[in-house]
């Protein structure tokens, strides 16, 4: 079916063949084919329906995850094949969107992929950003961010010529709405809805990124977090923030009257889920529109109330959003009073200045709002939660004990399984049947082989398949040579202190200056890195810059290169993650205790075979206790340790450094003359200073047990049978972690669809 549709589209549309077509035209003509597909599956629907409302939606390229989800992917590559064309090469014609940073937006791409496999009506509301983030360019060892346009003439996204009027104090723009289709697992579609300013205009970007902040008008939806470091940057990102969040109540407030249900029963019909605080002015804005529908206000702030349930992603105070008043009245005054308005009656039930909505200087809490007018609050695995409620929420948990509730992360086994490491999956059927498939917790199965000699072997072979794959990517796409005979070490994620990079980074400079002083690793180990640091995080692009000079340090010194190299990945995204995480031994997850909120990279890595390094951190500790102590290798000071040292203001870097004379080396080898040679004297410098001085995120405390805990894992790699029993079970515990079992928990206890 899908080649006589294939075989008529070349022909209409090119007048050729699958066979004599370029890559560019087969991609275009299997989207139309796919697209077709989706529309004759049935819309999910409901009484009650779903909407999840978030700045980011990370989708990764969609060609293979619909073909796996209309069931029609071996079908397609058989067809291909039969053509002599490699799905492989055609997928490397479509763009990836460039909807998002890291986390929060793959957690939400995942997160529409379950909500559709389970059949529950649920559509996602976002920004159509023109440019994305940024893509990444090295040069001179430093990061640079170019504009990422992603948008095609033809694309997955439909134009559906539905418009809505976005009020802003003194103008209004249009607000278009674009829809993607989500198609579920053998099951129907939902919609991801993206939302878009006509009069965007990419000509007003210069010099890498940068462009004119005042003409809304025009910049609105260039960018995915825009530079924020001056007024105008401020600005713009709550003229983003509202322009998504209005159009989305007004959809809302249509496909409500459209089904014929009561606005005043739209707490019955409607579940608004909240992602991190940037579409928090949902509430106050919903509230608006029902007052303008003729509800008395108190009715309003109850329904509402009742319809918005917050998630939190991050305990980091600085990503904590508070907007000051005078700016909201500039930009959005309709809404001002309204949020003045809940401040009052906070203020008249509560004299604990900490659960104000407005504080004393001015500022709007965005969270506080979310927790006070929100029916929900939850965070993204157990100790993520626990910290909220005894520390960093807890006067407002004393208040609403019933609002919180934990739902651990989840990642969809579609994508980061079935589509990325088929011949893993494949030998998994192979092992267990396919029922894991449709059932993640069903990969338990697979403990019945751990004692199997013969299955484990296999197991390597399939990790050693992958490895291969990932070195000659790498070779073809980024021009660098590594050994897949090599220990892969990856680390993966967005650049940030808290997740220290920079503590691998001195484990490099161990590993280099144990080589150089004779003593040779019993396997060569290939550490890879891939992070896209923020614009304006000076010590997040130091970092890159040190890795980048570790890069060229490795594999110029004959010396070292055979034994010991780092790379650093460009341009890491989700099509690169795809490539990475099959080919990984071990996985990097060493946040300093009690930052990372979750992770989900770690649930990726741990479902394709790969044995963690990492602290008792987010999810992690979720992990070890599913796998135990035998099959992950943990440590570095507790998460009540690290916040223990918080509160008493305790840890001093220069400390260590000066009185470890170890710690001392590892530091100093920032500034020493091999690196020097190689990299700019000003960041390293800065970088060595932030070390002694600040650390804030504490890596002096736990890099030499790190340095230790790896060591003793590259030593358990060499046991081959017994590393393959760890990967066997990392792999069979991975079901929990299936964003399907999320999913199922927040509709259970959140959402209630129908
Ligand atoms: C805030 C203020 C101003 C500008 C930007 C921001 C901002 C932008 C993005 C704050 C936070 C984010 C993104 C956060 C994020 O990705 N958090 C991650 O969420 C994952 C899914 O729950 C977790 O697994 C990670 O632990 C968490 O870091």
């Amino acid at each position: 079916m899908l080649e006589a549709r294939l075989t008529e589209i070349m022909r209409e549309r090119w007048n050729t063949s699958i066979e004599e077509g370029t890559a560019e035209q087969v991609y275009h003509a299997l989207m139309t084919a796919v697209k077709e597909e989706i529309q004759k599956k049935e819309e999910i629907s409901g009484n009650r329906k779903l909407y999840y409302i978030s700045m980011e939606f990370l989708m990764g390229k969609l060609l293979s995850n619909n073909l796996i989800n209309l069931g029609l992917y071996e079908e397609a590559r058989e067809v291909l094949e039969k053509h002599g064309k490699k799905l492989a090469e055609i997928e490397e014609a479509e763009p990836e969107p460039s909807l998002g940073n890291g986390g929060l937006g793959r957690l939400a791409a995942c997160f529409l992929d379950s909500i559709a496999s389970l059949g529950l009506p649920g559509d996602g509301v976002g920004l159509r950003y023109h440019m994305g983030l940024f893509r990444q360019v090295f040069e001179n060892h430093c990061q640079k961010e170019v504009p990422d346009p992603w948008l095609e003439a033809e694309s997955w996204l439909a134009d559906t010529g539905s418009v809505f009027d976005v009020p802003f104090g003194g103008f209004s723009l249009k607000a278009h709405l674009y829809d993607l289709d989500v198609a579920g697992y053998e099951n129907g579609r939902n919609k991801l809805h993206l939302f878009d300013v006509e009069t965007v205009d990419e000509s007003i970007v210069h010099d890498g990124i940068t462009f004119d902040k005042q003409d809304i008008g025009k910049n609105l939806t260039l960018f995915l977090y825009p530079d924020d470091s001056d007024e105008a940057g401020n600005l713009l990102r709550i003229y983003q923030e509202y322009f998504m969040v209005s159009a989305a109540a007004q959809l809302i407030i249509k496909e409500c009257r459209e089904k014929g249900w009561e606005l005043r029963k739209l707490h019955e019909h409607v579940a608004v889920q909240i992602n991190d605080t940037h579409p928090s002015m949902v509430i106050p804005e919903l509230v608006r529109l029902l007052v303008e529908n003729q509800i008395d206000f108190n009715e309003a702030l109850e329904i509402v109330q009742k319809t918005c349930a917050y998630t939190n992603h991050t305990i980091l105070a600085e990503a904590l959003e508070t907007w000051p008043v005078e700016s909201l009245e500039k930009v959005v005054p309709q809404i001002v009073p309204i949020i003045r308005e809940m401040d009052m009656r906070i203020r008249g039930r509560y004299q604990d200045s900490r659960v104000h909505i407005i504080d004393d200087q001015g500022r709007v809490h965005m969270a506080h709002m979310d927790i006070h007018y929100g029916y929900s609050v939850n965070g993204v695995a157990r100790l993520h939660t626990e910290i909220l409620k005894n520390e960093e929420l807890k006067p407002f948990y004393d208040i609403y004990p019933e609002k919180f509730n934990n739902k651990t992360n989840g990642i969809t086994f579609r994508r980061w399984l079935l589509h990325c490491n088929h011949e893993l999956a494949g030998w998994l059927d192979g092992k267990i049947g396919t029922a894991y498939r449709k059932d993640a917790r069903k990969l338990e199965e697979l403990l019945r082989f751990q004692e199997d000699p013969a299955v484990l072997k296999e197991l390597l072979a399939v990790k050693q398949q992958k490895k291969e794959d990932l070195a000659a990517w790498l070779r073809e796409t980024r021009d660098v040579d590594i050994s897949p005979d090599s220990v892969f070490d990856i680390q993966i994620k967005r650049l940030h202190e808290y997740k220290r990079q920079q503590m691998n980074a001195l484990y490099a400079a161990y590993k280099y200056l144990e080589i150089k002083g004779g003593k040779k690793p019993e396997r060569p180990i290939t550490m890879i890195f891939g992070a896209k640091a923020a614009p304006a995080y000076t010590i997040a692009k130091d970092i890159i810059h040190f890795l980048l000079c570790l890069q060229e340090l490795t594999a110029s010194d004959p010396d070292v290169s055979t034994y010991f190299r780092v790379i650093m990945v460009e341009n890491y995204n989700v099509t690169v993650a795809e490539k990475l995480i099959p080919a990984c031994d071990i996985s990097e997850q060493i946040s300093l205790a009690s930052k990372e909120a979750s992770g989900t990279g770690n649930m990726k890595f741990m479902l394709n075979g790969a044995v963690t390094l990492g602290t008792e951190d987010g999810a992690n500790v979720e992990i070890h206790e599913l796998v135990g102590d035998e099959n992950i290798f943990i440590f570095g000071r507790s998460s009540q340790e690290v916040i223990d040292h918080y509160r008493n203001q305790d840890y001093r870097a220069v400390d260590y450094y000066i009185n470890d004379e170890e710690i001392r080396k590892l530091v100093d080898f920032i500034i020493s003359p091999e690196i020097l040679k190689i990299g700019n004297p000003w960041l390293l410098l800065e970088l060595h200073a932030e070390l002694i001085r600040k650390d804030w995120f504490m890596t002096l405390l736990d890099v030499k047990e790190y340095i230790q805990k790896k060591e003793e894992a590259l030593a358990a790699y060499e046991n081959r049978e017994e590393w393959a029993k760890k990967m066997l079970v990392n792999i069979a515990k991975a079901g929990y972690f299936s964003s399907d079992r999320t999913i199922e928990e927040y509709n259970r206890d959140i959402w209630k669809l129908e």
